[in-house]
C-alpha cells in the first residue's frame, strides 16, 4: 500500500496525475516552498517520485556504473573472491538468493556497508566512496525539505539519523542479465527482485535504460516505471513512514527482469539508515490526542532483526503496530 489510509493525519486526496511525480530540484533556487509542497505530497500519495536536475556529477554515476558492470562480467569465483571471504552475510556477492529466507530472484548483486568509516573492496573504494558521498547529501537535503514541510522544528531531525557515522546505511548493485531469446522475453514474466517495501529510511535509486522498476498502487495493480538514467528514484522506507506517523507511506515495489534481450539491466540503490542503536518512533510533531502514535517504539537494530526473519514480501511493520 502507498498510503495508510486510515491516518487522520492524511490530507484529503485531490485529482492527481497517473505515474510517478517528478521534482525538479532547480526549483530550490526559484519557488522553494512549492518544491517543498510537491516533495511532501509526492511521499504523501505515491511513497516515491523521481528526482530531475538533482545536482549529483554525471562523472561519478557513469564511474560508479562502469566499475559494476566490469565486476558482474567476472568469472563467478572471481566475483566471489574480489570481496573477500570475511565478508559477513548478507554483504559482498550474491547470486539468486535473496536474503537468508529462501527467497530467490533471476539476478545478481553486491551489497555492501556505506557508511564513511566502512572499507570497501579495493578494486571500488574509490567510485562507491564518491557514489555514496553525493547520494547520501541528495537524502539529506530532501529529509531537510521534508522536515520543513511538515512544519517540524528541527530541521535536521530525519537527515542526522544518516549522517551519523555509525549510520547502518547500504549500497546495493543489482544486475539483472539480459534475456538469451525473444521467447524468454514474450513469454512469462520473471521476477529479478520480488515484492517488498524498503526497511530503511530513504532509498535512492538509480538505473540504466533498461525498465523493470514497478510499484504497487493504492488499488494493487503493478505500475511501470519508466527508466531514466539521468535522475533518481527516491523511495519512502518503513522507517519513514513510522517516524511520519504513517503520513508519509512506505512503497511497495518489485523489479522485473524480462526488459531486455540484449542489455542488462543494472540498479545501484543507496538505502539511508539510522545507527543500530536509534530509536525509531513517531516524532512529536506527528503526534497529537487526535492522531495517537500508530507505533511501538523500537530500535534500528530491533527492525533489522525482525527483517532478517522475515520473507521479502512480508509486511515487517506489523509487528509495531500498536492495536
Ligand atoms: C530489501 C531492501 C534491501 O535490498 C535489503 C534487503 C535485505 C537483504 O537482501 O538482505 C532483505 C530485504 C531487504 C528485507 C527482508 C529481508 C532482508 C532480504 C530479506 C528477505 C538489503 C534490506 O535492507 O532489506
Amino acid at each position: 500500500m502507498v498510503v495508510a489510509s486510515t491516518n487522520p493525519l492524511k490530507r484529503s486526496k485531490k485529482t492527481k496525475a497517473v505515474g510517478v511525480p517528478t521534482i525538479d530540484l532547480s526549483l530550490i533556487h526559484k519557488d522553494r516552498s512549492t518544491l517543498i509542497d510537491l516533495i511532501v505530497e509526492a511521499c504523501e500519495d505515491f511513497g516515491i517520485f523521481k528526482v530531475i536536475n538533482h545536482g549529483v556529477s554525471s562523472d561519478v554515476i557513469s564511474s560508479l556504473e562502469r566499475q559494476g558492470l566490469d565486476f558482474f562480467a567476472k568469472p563467478t569465483p572471481e566475483k566471489h573472491r574480489a570481496v573477500g571471504p570475511t565478508v559477513p552475510k548478507p554483504f559482498g556477492y550474491g547470486f539468486r538468493n535473496i536474503g537468508s529466507n529462501g527467497d530467490v530472484g533471476d539476478l545478481e548483486y553486491l551489497l555492501l556497508h556505506a557508511n564513511i568509516s566502512s572499507t570497501h573492496p579495493p578494486l571500488f573504494s574509490d567510485a562507491v566512496n564518491d557514489y555514496v558521498e553525493a547520494v547520501s547529501d541528495l537524502s539529506c537535503s530532501l529529509l531537510d525539505l521534508m522536515a520543513e514541510g511538515l512544519w517540524v522544528q528541527d530541521k535536521s531531525i530525519f537527515s542526522r539519523l544518516i549522517r551519523d557515522s555509525q549510520s547502518d546505511s547500504l549500497l546495493r548493485l543489482n544486475h539483472y542479465p539480459a534475456l538469451k531469446n525473444w521467447d524468454s522475453f514474450i513469454n512469462g514474466e520473471r521476477i529479478g527482485f520480488g515484492e517488498h517495501s524498503d526497511p530503511q529510511i530513504l532509498t535512492i535509486l538509480r538505473s540504466n535504460d533498461i525498465a523493470g522498476l514497478q510499484i504497487c498502487t493504492p488499488d494493487g495493480l503493478w505500475l511501470p516505471v519508466q527508466p531514466d538514467p539521468n535522475a533518481f528514484y527516491v523511495m519512502v522506507g518503513d522507517a519513514l513512514q513510522v517516524l511520519t506517523n504513517g503520513r508519509f507511506g512506505s512503497v511497495k515495489h518489485r523489479a522485473m527482469a524480462n526488459s531486455s534481450i540484449s542489455k542488462a539491466r543494472m540498479s545501484m540503490i543507496y538505502f539511508g539508515a539510522p545507527p543500530l542503536n536509534a530509536t525509531i518512533s513517531p516524532i512529536k510533531e506527528m503526534v497529537s490526542p487526535l492522531n495517537p502514535s500508530l507505533y511501538k517504539p523500537f530500535t534500528w537494530g530491533e527492525y533489522k532483526r525482525a527483517m532478517h526473519a522475515s520473507r521479502l514480501s512480508d509486511c515487517r511493520l506489523n509487528q509495531f503496530k500498536r492495536r
